[in-house]
Formats: structure tokens, C-alpha cells, sequence
């Protein structure tokens, strides 16, 4: 009824909508639409209220809530369940927690703020209030679980391509970081349920620094934020929005045509590693070599100093550049 509530609020700007209106057209009574004013009001909500007039939408708070977020949806089903909080452990823990009690595929987890945000290998992701872009998708492909890692792909296909659209030139260092010049600016934790054949569920966890001013000490030099590298703030309801429709688009064509090229495509495009020398840091061992091409499987394939290739399944190694970071 909140939501309804607003979504009226919302369609009516400019002008007053009168409680009776309200109350008729939702059949609610007046007592409860002030309840619900009264939330939206603690939400961060502007609403001016007149007596004899009625309510009045001034402005919305930045918070990625479903009502926020949906206007920029042109999804069939992933994101239109969004749960929103304010301030959780991580997004992927209680992303999983939902699909293993049986909620839907495509429904998203959002928070403002991650006290425990988690990367790949029990790493740590520093997820502060209300200035970064914290979740998780919930995904139940029908897939053979040896190519979950190619949600990852996806992933950050979908994020790099998002914010090209905005004007901003990031890039894609494999399998899970995006960058921007030359920093992170975006993680991808891809974790799984499943059986020897069959997934019981994926979840896509996408941190994005978007309007994070300060890092602290231990990353400030690996890590950025949209804000640091352009200098405004930007719409984080917009840029999730762009991010789900592009998700929706590219993963459809793994659960319709088990196949992921248009993702490899940007992947490939977008890559910062391709023609670049790179270091592979694996468990027990280091290789350099020269990054040439990312297979239709979403592997990178590695060319090492005495011309023998390799190719690299996500998750296996982390890659860096020989110089600095990327
Ligand atoms: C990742 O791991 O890059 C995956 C990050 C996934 C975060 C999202 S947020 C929503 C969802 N819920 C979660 O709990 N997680 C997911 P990895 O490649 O292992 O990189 C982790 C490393 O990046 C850390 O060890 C730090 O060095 C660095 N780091 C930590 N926080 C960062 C940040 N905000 N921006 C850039 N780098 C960061």
C-alpha cells in the first residue's frame, strides 16, 4: 500500500492530491494513508501536507528501493522483486538465504550498507552507507553447474556496458573487476548451490563504487568510485536500473541459447588485459605472460614466455597487470 501510495504521490507532482482521492482510489482509510505518509516521511520522502488540500510530493530520497528503481526497469522479471535494506551483512549472504527457502528467480537484494561485504576467497568488500551500489541477483538457471562461472561473465559485461552508457569509459579486467583508469570501481561475487547435474540456485552478488569521496587506507590506491573519476554524483537508481535491463537482455541468451557471445563480445571489447602482458597469481604459483583472447567459454587464454598457452577458468587465479594494479 506504501508503494501505491507513492506511486500516486509520484504521478501527481504538481499539484495536490487530496487524502479523500487517495482513500478512494486505493480504498484505504485516511488514518492509514497518514501512517504511510508518515513512513515515507521517515524514509527521507519530502511531502508537504495542507490541510484542505491534500499531500504533495516535493522530492525522493536516494535510496535504491523497488519504488525507485522500477521506473527505470524494462525487465520482464529480473529486478521486479526487489528487497531493500538499510544496513545488512552482505547482500550474497542474504541473497542465499532467500533462495534456499524458494524465492524466485530475477528477485534482487539491495542494501545501503554491507558490515560484512564479502570478495572472492573470504576477502573482504568495504560496502559504506547510502554512496555504493550493494546486490545481489537471485538465479536459477537451468544450466549444467561447471558453467556457472559464466554468470560472472554476464555480470560484468552488464556493469561495464551500463556505465558506457552513462559516457563513462570503463573497462573490464577478467573475470570480475571493473575498472577505471586503471582502478576498481566495480566487484563481482558469483557464488552457487548444486548438485552434481542440476543448480539449485546462482547468486550474483555487484558492488559499485559509485559516489564513494573516500577509501580507506589499505585500497585507496587499487580502488575508485564513479564520483572520484568524473567528478558528480551520480543516479544510483538510474545506473541499477540500466544494469538489471542490461543483465536480463544478455542472460537470456544463456537460459534460451546456452550460449553467452554477446557477453564475451563486450568481455572481449572492453577487456583491459587482451595484448597486454599479465601476471597469473594462482595458489602455489605465479606466470607471465601475455593475455590473447577469452574463449566462447569464457576462459582467458594465456600465452607464456616460451609460447605455450593456457587457458583460465574464472575463479582459479587472479590476474594483475606487471605494473601497478590492472
Ligand atoms: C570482488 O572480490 O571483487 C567481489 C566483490 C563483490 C562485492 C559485492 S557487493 C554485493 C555483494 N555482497 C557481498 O558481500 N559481495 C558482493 P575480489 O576480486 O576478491 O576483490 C576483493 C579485494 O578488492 C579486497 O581484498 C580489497 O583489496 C579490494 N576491495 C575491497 N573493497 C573494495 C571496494 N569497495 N572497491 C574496490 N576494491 C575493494
Amino acid at each position: 500500500m506504501k508503494g501505491k501510495i507513492l506511486k500516486l504521490l509520484k504521478d501527481n507532482k504538481e499539484d495536490f492530491i487530496s487524502g479523500e482521492k487517495i482513500s478512494q482510489q486505493l480504498n484505504v482509510s485516511r488514518t492509514s494513508i497518514w501512517k504511510y505518509i508518515k513512513q515515507l516521511k521517515e524514509e527521507g520522502y519530502n511531502i508537504e501536507s495542507v490541510s484542505r488540500k491534500g499531500y504533495r510530493l516535493i522530492s525522493s530520497p536516494d535510496i535504491l528501493t523497488s519504488e525507485e528503481i522500477t521506473p527505470y526497469l524494462n525487465t520482464e522479471y529480473i529486478g521486479r522483486k526487489i528487497l531493500h535494506f538499510d544496513s545488512i551483512d552482505s547482500t550474497n549472504i542474504k541473497a542465499k538465504e532467500f533462495a534456499q527457502r524458494g524465492e524466485e528467480e530475477g528477485t534482487v537484494i539491495i542494501s545501503e550498507e554491507q558490515t560484512k561485504g564479502r570478495g572472492r576467497l573470504g576477502r573482504s568488500w568495504a560496502s559504506p552507507k547510502g554512496e555504493g551500489i550493494w546486490m545481489s541477483i537471485i538465479l536459477k538457471p537451468n544450466i549444467n553447474p561447471m558453467d556457472a562461472s559464466k554468470v560472472t561473465q554476464i555480470g560484468a559485461a552488464a556493469v561495464c556496458n551500463s556505465i558506457n552508457e552513462m559516457g563513462i569509459d570503463a573497462l573490464i579486467k577478467w573475470p570480475n573487476d571493473i575498472v577505471l583508469n586503471r582502478k576498481k570501481v566495480c566487484g563481482i561475487l558469483t557464488e552457487m548451490s548444486a548438485e552434481l547435474n542440476i543448480i539449485n540456485y546462482i547468486v550474483i552478488g555487484i558492488g559499485i563504487n559509485a559516489n564513494i569521496r573516500k577509501f580507506p587506507e589499505d585500497i585507496k590506491d587499487m580502488a575508485t568510485s564513479l564520483k572520484l573519476e568524473i567528478g558528480n554524483t551520480i543516479s544510483r537508481k538510474k545506473l541499477v536500473g540500466k544494469i538489471l535491463n542490461n543483465f536480463e537482455e544478455l542472460y537470456n541468451e544463456l537460459v534460451n541459447n546456452n550460449s553467452i557471445s554477446k557477453s564475451l563480445n563486450i568481455c572481449r571489447k572492453k577487456s583491459i588485459l587482451l595484448g597486454n602482458k599479465v601476471k597469473i597469481i594462482s595458489r602455489n604459483q605465479e606466470i607471465i605472460g601475455k593475455a590473447i583472447d577469452i574463449t566462447n567459454e569464457g576462459e582467458l587464454i594465456i600465452e607464456t614466455e616460451n609460447g605455450k598457452r593456457e587457458k583460465l577458468i574464472s575463479g582459479e587465479v587472479s590476474v594483475r597487470g606487471l605494473y601497478g594494479y590492472v
